[in-house]
């Protein structure tokens, strides 16, 4: 497949002011009457093709100004349809009919069945399976839609903007005529048509103008639907506040769909969701769906701004909104956990959400940015642009953000942001647009320092690593910091000659310290004594000497996890300890607590390498210990320090990578914390039970139940006395669906012949419910005693499909990523080549996220390594592949 760079970026030779679409729905054929009104922009040569995409489409008929073409006026090919406009610069308009095949498109691209409904999805390049078009996202149109269907298959029709009329038609169908006033790309079009539910209200915006918000939903779901809505008021209003930001619609429509393939998408004035991140009532969802539905929900309402009214001038710059967007929903995330506290308790309750954030960044795209598909955020090339909807661009992107609202302060990042709004409402951008507006206030704010390098973390892939040393010096009472930084070749510029350069990168690094008893030493900096400062690293190295310090410190390093890097440092354990007891930084205590574990977990699998006794646990042990029992610490934060470091970030420290090591000491380690602290666990758990009240999930009992959770699942691990008979209780007595699953979950992990009568329990109760019985799909497929024969069992059984997204990625996915022990197997590497060439043929897009399972094989133990190189070799030796698994498995393999 052809490599698009985006060096060779060019704007379109026409401007497309207005289109206006017609659709005949069905599910079997949908036909398409398009007009388009083209002019030539400014410096178009007379001549100049003009060049439409189109993907699976059947061409009924080509005109220009109303005249039909014939067969030689224009050149069609396998994706683009051609013509020469004619040469006298003034508008002219183009009319395609053609058709599209709604019921058998398995690719969820486009316009695609889902149930008895019709939905679209057009980011990034599904609008052109539904007609031709300029498909790119710097052709921005006001778009004219109207609609026609059946009413009894299709009662209700909707697309983007305000609906103009609606009327029954002679034949019996019925057509609905929308308007959206917002020029857009067509990326963000969108149409939904079949039978809903709908709850709705008005909100009041900030100008004193009334919107109507509304979401839909499947027959019968209204009610699973109040939270979403709730969280959508919650979102409009937060953006005004913090943001400035007012809707610009008068009505504002989320959809849910059952067959999706990503968590949601943003289009103007009709987000259309993954009905995972709609629906929730307190018997079918967790409370950390509610919060996930809070996130989605934000995150596609602020689009609204970062992402529709300004947007992306071409997809390398897709984390231009994204990584913004997600900037802003961990935003509203944390401000929503920390609503209405006092100041203090806010830090620590927005500190659970940074630390949960921080462990997602670490999971997914730290070993993202080690491998094959290592890129910066702003990519300089791709094959398959749907490749690119990554942790990188979206979770580094959004850390890069960040990182500008720490240098410019929450004051200098909103006037930047004002900014940006003011240069370029309405326009199609870049990256370095954005950054131009930042640093017009930095400058400004910041006279003689510079920003410029600061673009850097948009050209380069890979991890920084941070190195850090410090000396006291009692007599004249300083202490020296030195940071280093150095970033290695990522991924595939390893095998490049010369070796990219990676010059220095501006980081934000926040530090403080804290001496022998734990106390904060203040810090005298620019004219005033703080507990945190930010040293700014520009250089290679860069050494600071801190006065005033009376006491040798220990170093409390990147607080809040200030920038997206590695830390190396000669902390000792007894440093950690410390930091793990008394860091007032939630974020860097938290951390301190993680490096414990991780240094615990990597010396089992050292000393199993060695044949060595296993060492002992008495650090993490005492930390544990008393951070069990301190009711000082907020339930959720708690649940925090008290969880091991995942399995995949264990393999993923290995050098080389090694699961089965991992899982081993991983496995062991928590059976002797759960045993050692049973006592603790058992009063926590008895401590942490429910009031009794009516559910509500707000961070303080949704923090006690994941804190009982985590006792539960711990005295299990630790085989306690009775253990399995508490679980087995809490299942029966469960008043919400995070007891209930947290039961089930933790004895399919532990104690997996105690499970199946909560398990038949749990099917028979939620066999009709999608979304629940993804639940106990993915509790079982991620279960140590789920091995290959036992996933294939589940993807027997007459419940499972592969072709619902949400049940693959229950199932096979959940397997492939969070079930390591039975996944590397031959069988499993087997079933893996399987599983991607067998969703491949339906559906490219989820195919080539599950081809990125083995992204790492190269940095495996040798047996795992081979097996890995084989059966990614099997999935690109297949006939017939798609161009986005191919992208991904020749990468691999280099
Ligand atoms: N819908 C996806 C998101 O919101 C892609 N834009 O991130
Ligand atoms: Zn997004």
């Amino acid at each position: 497949a052809p490599t698009i760079f985006r060096q060779d970026y060019t704007p379109y030779p026409y401007r497309l002011p207005q289109v206006r679409l017609e659709f005949d729905l069905a599910a079997e054929s949908t036909q398409v009457r398009s007009e388009l009104r083209f002019e030539p922009a400014p410096g178009t040569a007379p001549g100049t093709p003009l060049v439409l995409q189109g993907e699976d489409l059947e061409l009924v008929e080509v005109r220009l100004d109303g005249r039909p073409l014939a067969a030689d006026e224009y050149q069609l090919t396998d994706d683009t349809l051609s013509l020469v406009p004619p040469g006298h610069g003034k508008p002219f308009s183009i009319g395609i009919v053609s058709l599209c095949h709604p019921a058998v498109n398995t690719t969820l691209m486009g316009l695609y069945v889902s149930g008895d409904k019709l939905f679209t999805q057009c980011e990034a390049q599904g609008f052109r399976r539904i007609t031709w078009f300029p498909d790119r996202p710097d052709v921005m149109a006001r778009f004219e839609v109207l609609l026609r269907a059946d009413p009894a298959v299709y009662p209700l029709l909707l697309s983007n903007g305000n609906l103009i009329e609606q009327a029954g038609l002679p034949d019996g169908r019925h057509q609905a005529l929308w308007r959206d006033p917002h020029p857009k790309p067509c990326y963000l079009f969108a149409l939904v048509a079949g039978d809903f539910d709908c709850i709705e209200r008005t909100e009041t915006t900030r100008s004193g103008r009334e919107v109507l918000l509304q979401v839909y939903s499947d027959k019968g779901c209204r009610e699973q639907t109040r939270w979403a809505l709730d969280c959508l008021a919650r979102a409009l209003h937060w953006d005004e506040r913090r943001f400035g930001l007012e809707l610009d619609l008068d009505r504002f429509m989320v959809v849910a769909a059952r067959d999706f393939n990503m968590g949601a998408m943003e289009n103007k004035g009709l987000n259309i969701f993954n009905a995972a991140y709609v629906l929730a009532d307190p018997d079918t969802a967790t409370d950390a769906a509610y919060r996930g539905i809070e996130a989605v929900i934000g995150h596609e309402y602020f689009h609204n701004w970062t992402g529709n009214r300004v947007t992306c001038r071409d997809w390398f710059q897709l984390s231009l909104k994204e990584g913004l967007t997600v900037f802003r929903d961990q935003e509203f995330s944390a401000d929503m956990l920390a609503e209405g506290l006092p100041p203090a308790e806010a830090a620590s309750a927005r500190a659970v959400k940074r630390i949960d954030d921080v462990h997602t960044l670490r999971l997914a795209q730290f070993p993202e940015d080690a491998g094959p598909m290592a890129h910066p955020i702003r990519p300089d090339s791709y094959q398959e642009i749907g490749n690119f909807y990554t942790a990188t661009v979206y979770e580094k992107g959004a850390e890069v953000i960040r990182m500008q609202h720490t240098l410019l302060g929450e004051d200098g990042f909103r006037a930047g942001m004002d900014e940006y709004f003011r240069r370029y409402d309405g326009q199609a951008v870049t990256c370095d647009d954005f950054v131009d507006a930042m640093e017009s206030v930095y400058v400004q704010r910041h006279p003689g320092k510079d920003f410029s390098i600061f673009r850097r973390w948009y050209q380069q892939a890979g991890t920084p690593r941070v190195r850090v040393r410090s000396h006291y010096d009692p007599e004249n009472r300083t202490c020296r910091i030195t940071l280093e930084q150095r970033c290695a070749p990522a991924g595939l510029e390893a095998r490049q000659t010369p070796p990219p350069q990676k010059p220095p990168l501006h980081i934000p690094f926040a530090i403080g310290l804290i001496d022998a008893d734990g106390r904060s030493l203040p810090i005298h900096w620019e004219d005033e004594t703080r507990d945190t400062v930010v040293l700014e690293l520009r250089e290679a190295s860069q050494t600071w000497t801190l006065t005033d310090i009376p006491r040798p410190p220990v170093l409390s390093l990147l607080r809040d996890f200030s920038a997206p890097v590695i830390l190396e440092t000669d902390r000792t354990a007894d440093d950690l300890a410390l930091l793990a007891r008394h860091d007032p930084d939630p974020f860097a205590r938290w951390d301190a607590v993680q490096e414990t574990a991780h240094r615990h977990l990597q010396a089992c699998m050292q000393a199993d390498r060695d044949g060595n006794p296993q060492p002992a646990l008495d650090d993490l042990l005492e930390i544990w210990r008393t951070a069990l029992i301190d009711p000082t610490l907020s339930p959720a934060y708690r649940a925090r320090l008290l969880a091991l470091p995942a399995l995949r970030e264990v393999i993923d420290r290995g050098d080389p990578m090694d699961p089965r090591a991992a899982v081993a000491a991983w496995t062991r380690t928590r059976q002797t914390l759960g045993a050692q602290l049973a006592d603790a666990w058992r009063t926590l758990y008895d401590a942490m039970a429910d009031d009794g009240g009516p559910y509500s999930p707000d961070p303080v009992s949704s923090g006690r139940r994941a804190l009982r959770n985590l006792a539960l699942d711990n005295l299990l691990a630790g085989q306690a006395s009775g253990a399995a008979e508490l679980a087995l209780a809490q299942y029966r007595q469960a008043r919400n669906m995070t007891e209930g699953l947290g039961a089930l979950t933790a004895l399919l992990q532990h104690a997996p012949q105690d499970a199946s009568g909560p398990l038949a329990d749990f099917h028979e109760r939620w066999r009709d419910d999608p979304l629940v019985l993804d639940r106990w799909f993915g509790a079982q497929a991620s279960a140590p005693g789920c091995t290959v024969s036992g996933v294939r069992a589940l993807m027997a059984l007459p419940d499972f499909s592969l072709r619902n997204p949400n049940r693959a990625r229950a199932v096979v996915f959940r397997f492939c990523m969070d079930n390591p022990g039975n996944l590397h197997t031959l069988e499993g590497y087997d079933f893996w080549a399987e599983q991607v060439l067998a969703l491949d043929a339906l559906n490219p897009e989820i195919a080539a996220r599950l081809s990125r399972a083995f992204d790492n094989w190269a940095r495996y133990e040798p047996v795992a390594r081979a097996g890995m190189q084989a059966a990614l070799q099997r999935v690109l030796d297949a006939p017939g592949l798609s161009r986005n698994v191919r992208e991904i498995v020749s990468k691999a393999l280099g």
